[in-house]
C-alpha cells in the first residue's frame, strides 16, 4: 500500500515535472513570435531610428544629397555621410524650419559652424549626426554651403 502511493507520487511528480517543462517550453515558444511582432512596430520607436543621407558630388558640376526629400518620425537621427564630392556640410534655413525647431536643431547640431550649420564634412566617409529628437512636425528645408549654387538641398519632414 505504502509502495504504490509512493510510486503514485513519483509519477505524479514526474507528471508534474513534464508538465512544468512543457509550460516552460510553451512559453519560449509563445516569447519567440513576441519579438518578431513588435519588428514592424520598431520604425515607431523614436529614440534608435537612423536614417543616412549620403552626400555626393563630383567636385565640379555635380552635388547632391540623396535622397534630397525624405520623411522621418519625430526623434529620429539623420546621419550624412560625404560619399564623394566633399567637403559638404549641412545648414538648415533659419526661415524655413517649423516654430520652435531651431532650438531643437541647435541642441541636435554639435560643433555647429554657424547657426543650424553643420562643420564641413572633409575626409571620405566622415559622419555628421542630426538628432531630431523633440523636433516639431513640419518640414525643414537645408542646403549644403559649398555646393548650394549647384542645387544640393534638402527637405526632411518630421511627422
Ligand atoms: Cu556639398
Amino acid at each position: 500500500m505504502r509502495l504504490t502511493l509512493l510510486t503514485t507520487l513519483v509519477a505524479f511528480g514526474a507528471v508534474a515535472c513534464g508538465g512544468e517543462k512543457k509550460a516552460d517550453a510553451s512559453q519560449a515558444q509563445a516569447a519567440t513570435p513576441a519579438p518578431a511582432a513588435a519588428t514592424p512596430a520598431a520604425p515607431a520607436a523614436p529614440a534608435a531610428a537612423v536614417v543616412e543621407v549620403k552626400m555626393t558630388g563630383n567636385g565640379t558640376t555635380k552635388a547632391a544629397f540623396e535622397p534630397a526629400t525624405l520623411t522621418i518620425a519625430p526623434g529620429t537621427t539623420v546621419r550624412f555621410i560625404n560619399v564623394s564630392g566633399g567637403p559638404h556640410d549641412i545648414a538648415f534655413y533659419a526661415d524655413s524650419i517649423p516654430k520652435g525647431a531651431a532650438d531643437v536643431l541647435k541642441k541636435g547640431m554639435p560643433n555647429q559652424m554657424m547657426d543650424l550649420a553643420s562643420p564641413f564634412l572633409q575626409q571620405p566617409n566622415e559622419k555628421y549626426d542630426v538628432s531630431f529628437a523633440g523636433a516639431p512636425a513640419g518640414t525643414y528645408k537645408g542646403y549644403c554651403l559649398p555646393h548650394v549654387a549647384l542645387g544640393m538641398k534638402i527637405a526632411i519632414t518630421v511627422k
